[in-house]
This record gives structure tokens, C-alpha cells and sequence, in this order.
């Protein structure tokens, strides 16, 4: 985040230079804060008529309103105010703009959180392209095949991870690979100094694509959910009424901002409300307690809280000021709500969502019960009926698989009209893949999932993937990936294995080491077990009821 204000501190000092000094951070923000004033001061041609449904037009209304207060505070002490964030947006547009960009291209950002990504994302919105950000964990063979499928004009990586890249830039097409590291250096931000800070806002129609979300699939190979500006704009608005959202929230974010909830939920609903954001490059202890007293609002995913509530440290002094906590992206525990209300007298409001739809559901926030172990309402504008696997409505109060509709569902999957096709019914709604039950009074239960899905620490982790990564490996026979209860992740991945009789077969940590150059840690089995068979059925199906019950202990003992 320093890096930033050292940037502009240096483009007006040197009036144009090539070079981004490196400033200790302490020393950034007193030092520079008339060049950023200039900065977020001068003449811009942001106007634009009422009709563009761009999302960072409705950001920016925000953003601009909330003129010099601050927008981004970290732990060190550093801030970024409104003023200067729109500022460097603008620089940032004109930087991906000189770099290639057009309306509707791809820029693939694959960087660890910083003010500088927030910056490019925003700007990316700006000139009417496609954010594309991927997962900082996944590895050069799962980007190599991002890459291929998203066709990005421009790439933005660490500086570790370019050379590898270089070969791919003219095979793949790529205008430009720029660098970003978890510092926000980089030669994107030193580029950025050389641009000005004026830029006509691009603009968009509620349907045009502001973002691509790789989400992974039951085929084993992810699918980039195309999201729209619609999408985004109608969530953000329905979040911020819902939650009570105002100029006056300070959140707490310690999200990675490469998914949804960090991204769209946490992020936009800032921003959105020109509130301040307490920005943490990831979720560590002590700096969110240290935090937590100043905040209105945290966002974070069951891990989370469950973390909190084992440290004796957290008590009901820290959430003083808390007046909204929400869990999602994977099963809150009853007993996690239960406990935390017992430690901080604070109900958490849990809602359930998708890559491909937003917020689908809440918790109440201001009107009625906070229920542990539900995901609450429908959210105003979205639809959401309970179906069968061929797509009949079930009686009411029947489980079955939860289908939505509304402003917020996707556009479909990247390039792939046959998936597409397949998870949306001729009448528009999207099939969500979770089981759940309405109660009479119209609150939403997911009971399970119809998709062969893992959720660890909030990351989907598909089995089929991970099976076919195992299945080639030398001297295996077959696989059977599986979830089972984790203390921490609330699900942790293990594989189950069997052998080639007369092959020498692999024992588990060679077999988790030839994955982890292949497959992101997160998806890496925590245990393998090399069985002589696997359990199956009278159809010969793999039965992975009878392994989660024979290894539930693994992860708890
Ligand atoms: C880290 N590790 C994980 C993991 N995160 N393993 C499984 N699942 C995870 N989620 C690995 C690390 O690489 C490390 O491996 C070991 O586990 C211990 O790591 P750690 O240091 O304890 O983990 P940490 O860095 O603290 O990260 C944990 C976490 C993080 C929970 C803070 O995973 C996180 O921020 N999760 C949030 C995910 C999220 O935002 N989901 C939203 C998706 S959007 P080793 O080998 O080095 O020991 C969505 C829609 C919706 O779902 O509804 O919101
Ligand atoms: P993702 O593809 O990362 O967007 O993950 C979406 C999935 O996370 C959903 O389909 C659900 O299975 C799960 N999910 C999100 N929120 C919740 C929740 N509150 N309770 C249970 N599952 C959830």
C-alpha cells in the first residue's frame, strides 16, 4: 500500500520519472501527502451521462462523495485516502490502456493482496475490461492452462513467477506481462507514475462482462464464470440496504480479494458506501485483534471465527464496535455461532452465496431472528426455489437442489455453452448444486451438496481434479478424493488410493510431493491412505459415504 504514495511522491518529484523510489513505509504518508492531494485534485474527465451501467461509475459516485476521508488503513499506520485512491485508478486505467487493453479483454491478475491490485482492479473496470484474478496459490502448470482458456491481453504476476512466462506471452498473444509484488511494487505501479491521471470512464451496459472468476468443477477442469456489471451493481446495492451499510462503517478486511467474498462483498460494499477499510493483507491474529476494537463491520469465512473463538485472547471488548459479522463461503457450525455469541453477545449473520451468483441468501440483519445453522432469506430481487435432480419444483419444506435466479446470477461459463446449458433450466435459473431445505416461513437451509465438492477454509477444492492429478501419477491404480472434518478448515482434503499390483507403489509423501508442483496447497491432500481396494457399490461406483465414515477422525483427533 505504501508503495503507492511513494509512486506518486516520485512521479511529482521527478516530473515523469521511470523509477519508483522504495521509501521505508513509516516515512511514505507524512512526506507526500500535498503530491497525493495534487494528485486527487486536478482536472478529470470522469463525467459521464446517467445511462452507463458501468460498476465503477456507481463506485465512483461513492467515492468521490467521500472526497478526503480516508478509504484504507493498515496495520502499520499507513492510509490511503478516497481522493487519492480515485487518483490512482485513473493513472492505473491509462496504464492498461497504453499496455493494450481494450473494452472487453482480459487482464489476469495473479498477485498477493495489496492497495496496488485494488487500484489495477478498479482501473480495469474503468477502461471496460475484464478482471480476471486467479488464486495466488495456484501453480505454473494450473495458470499455464488459465492462461490458455482466458486468452488475457495483459498478465500481471509476481516478479518470481515472470521468467516462466515470458515464452508463453507471443504463443498465448499476450500484449504485456507486468509485475506486482506483496509490497504493491512492481513495474505496473512504476508505469502507473507515468500516466496522468485523467481518464474518461468507459462505458458499459448492465450486460457487458466486468469480471471472469474461475470456479473448479465436477469435470475436474475449472470454468471462468463470466459476471457482469448488472451482477455486481445489483449486488452491491441490495448488500449495502440489507446490511445498513453507511459512510460511517469501518470494515474489517482480511479477505484475499481473489474470490467473491473478499472481493465483491467485503471490498464493493466499502466502497460502495465510501466507508473505511481496515486493511489486512491476510487474516493473522494479532493484527485483527489489535484491529477488531475500531471496526463496525468484519467479514470472514467460518475459519475465521473459529480461530477467534480458540484464542483466549478474543473477548466481547474487542467487538465494541461491532454492529455487523458475517460468515460465509462454507458451513458456519451452530456451535461457532452459539459460542460466539456466548463470547461477544453478538449474533453473526451467515448468507450463502456463489461464484456464479453473489449473495444469494441472509440472515437478517435488522429485522427478525438470527437462526444458527440456517442462511436466512432470499435477498430482495433474487429468486430461489428447491428442486429435483430433473428439475421439479419439490413439495414444500422438501430438500432437494437449490435453484436461483435474478440480477445477480452470472452470464454463463467462459467459452463453454454446453456447461452453461446444462446448469441453467429454460427458465432462467441457475443450478446451484447445494441441497436445501425452505421452512413455511420462507428461511433457507443447506443441508448438503448434490456436487462432489470439498469447501476447505473457504476454498472449493473439486475431487475430481485432484483424482485425475493422482491417477497419473506412476504405480497408481485409482483414487477416491475426499472431505472430511477438519478442526480448522472445517473440511480438510485426504485421498484414498490403491496401487498396480506388481507396480512399487508410492507412500503418501512422495505422493503429496509430486502433486504440490502440479496442484495449489490448498488442494493438496493432507492425508493419503494406500489401500488394497476401494468400497463400491452393486454398479461398481466408488461408495465415498463408506470412506468419509471410515476416516472421520482423521482431522480431529
Ligand atoms: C491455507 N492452507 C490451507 C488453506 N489455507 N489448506 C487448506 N485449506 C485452506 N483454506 C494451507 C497452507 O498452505 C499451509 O500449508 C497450511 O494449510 C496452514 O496454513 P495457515 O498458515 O494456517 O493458513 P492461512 O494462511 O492462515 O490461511 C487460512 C485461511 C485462508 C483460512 C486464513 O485459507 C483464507 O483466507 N481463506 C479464505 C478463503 C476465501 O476467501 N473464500 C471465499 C471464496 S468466495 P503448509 O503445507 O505450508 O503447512 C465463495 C462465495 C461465497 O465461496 O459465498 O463467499
Ligand atoms: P464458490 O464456488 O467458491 O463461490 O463457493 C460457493 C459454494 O460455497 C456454494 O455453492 C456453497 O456450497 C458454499 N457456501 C457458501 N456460503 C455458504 C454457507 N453460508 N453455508 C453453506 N455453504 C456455503
Amino acid at each position: 500500500m505504501s508503495a503507492l504514495s511513494a509512486g506518486f511522491a516520485a512521479a511529482r518529484l521527478h516530473a515523469g520519472a521511470l523509477t519508483c523510489k522504495k521509501t521505508p513505509t513509516s516515512e511514505i504518508f507524512p512526506a507526500t501527502r500535498s503530491s497525493l492531494h495534487a494528485a486527487a485534485t486536478s482536472e478529470t474527465s470522469d463525467d459521464v451521462p446517467m445511462t452507463d451501467a458501468n460498476l465503477y461509475t456507481r463506485l465512483e459516485a461513492a467515492m468521490k462523495a467521500a472526497g478526503r476521508a480516508v478509504a484504507f488503513a493498515a496495520p502499520d499506520g499507513t492510509t490511503l485516502r478516497y481522493d487519492q485512491l480515485l487518483s490512482a485508478a485513473r493513472r492505473f486505467a491509462n496504464t492498461l490502456t497504453a499496455l493494450g487493453a481494450m473494452p472487453g479483454d482480459r487482464v489476469m491478475v495473479q498477485a498477493e493482496k495489496s492497495l496496488t491490485s485494488v487500484c489495477i482492479y478498479l482501473a480495469v473496470l474503468k477502461i471496460g475490461a475484464v478482471y480476471n484474478p486467479l488464486n495466488t496459490a495456484y501453480t505454473a502448470a494450473e495458470l499455464d492452462y488459465f492462461i490458455g482458456d482466458a486468452e488475457p491481453t495483459v498478465l500481471i504476476v509476481s516478479k518470481a513467477a515472470k521468467p516462466a512466462l515470458a515464452a508463453l506471452a507471443s504463443a498465448k498473444k499476450i500484449n504485456a506481462i507486468e509485475t506486482l509484488e506483496p509490497d504493491g511494487t512492481g513495474s505496473i505501479l512504476d508505469l502507473a507514475f507515468r500516466h496522468s491521471d485523467v481518464h474518461a470512464t468507459v462505458q458499459r451496459t448492465p450486460q457487458d462482462l466486468a469480471a471472469l472468476l474461475y470456479t473448479s468443477g465436477t469435470t475436474g477442469r475449472s470454468k471462468g464464470a463470466m459476471i457482469t456489471h448488472e451482477n455486481l451493481v445489483s449486488n452491491v446495492e441490495t448488500l449495502s440496504r440489507y446490511w445498513g451499510f453507511s459512510s460511517t462503517d469501518v470494515v474489517l478486511h482480511a479477505l484475499p480479494i481473489f474470490h467473491v467474498h473478499g472481493l465483491f462483498v467485503a471490498l464493493h460494499t466499502a466502497l460502495f458506501n465510501g466507508a473505511k477499510t481496515l486493511w489486512h493483507a491476510k487474516f493473522e491474529m494479532d493484527p485483527v485483534l489489535a484491529d477488531l476494537p475500531s471496526a463496525t463491520v468484519m467479514m470472514g469465512v467460518p475459519t475465521f471465527y473459529t480461530r477467534m473463538l480458540s484464542n483466549p485472547k478474543f473477548t466481547a471488548d474487542h467487538c465494541k464496535k461491532l454492529r455487523l459479522v458475517i460468515a460465509g463461503s462454507a458451513p458456519l457450525l451452530a456451535e461457532t455461532h452459539v459460542a460466539f455469541k456466548a463470547r461477544t453477545g453478538l449474533d453473526i449473520v451467515e448468507r450463502y452465496g456463489m461464484t456464479e451468483t453473489g449473495m444469494i441468501t441472509s440472515n437478517p440483519y435488522s429485522d427478525g431472528e438470527r437462526i444458527a445453522g440456517t442462511v436466512g432469506f432470499p435477498l430482495p430481487g433474487v429468486s430461489v426455489r428447491i428442486a429435483s435432480p430433473e428439475g421439479k419444483v419439490v413439495a414444500d419444506g422438501a430438500p432437494g437442489v437449490l435453484e436461483v435466479k435474478g440480477p445477480n446470477v452470472f452470464a454463463g461459463y467462459w467459452r463453454n455453452p454446453e456447461k452453461t446449458k446444462e446448469d441453467f433450466r429454460p427458465d432462467g435459473y441457475f443450478i446451484s448444486g447445494d441441497l436445501a431445505v425452505i421452512a413455511p416461513d420462507g428461511r433457507v437451509s443447506i443441508v448438503g451438496r448434490a456436487k462432489d465438492l470439498i469447501i476447505s477454509g473457504g476454498f472449493n477444492v473439486y475431487p475430481k481434479e485432484i483424482e485425475d492429478e493422482i491417477n497419473a501419477l506412476a504405480g497408481i491404480g485409482e483414487a477416491a478424493v475426499i472431505g472430511l472434518p477438519h478442526p480448522d478448515f472445517g473440511e480438510g482434503v485426504a485421498a484414498v488410493v490403491t496401487g498396480i499390483s506388481g507396480q512399487s507403489v508410492p507412500v503418501e509423501a512422495e505422493i503429496i510431493a509430486k502433486l504440490s508442483v502440479r496442484l495449489a496447497k490448498f488442494k493438496l491432500p493432507k492425508r493419503v491412505f494406500v489401500v488394497p481396494e476401494l468400497p463400491r457399490n452393486a454398479m461398481g461406483k466408488v461408495q465415498k459415504a463408506e470412506l468419509r465414515k471410515l476416516y472421520q477422525v482423521t482431522f480431529t483427533s
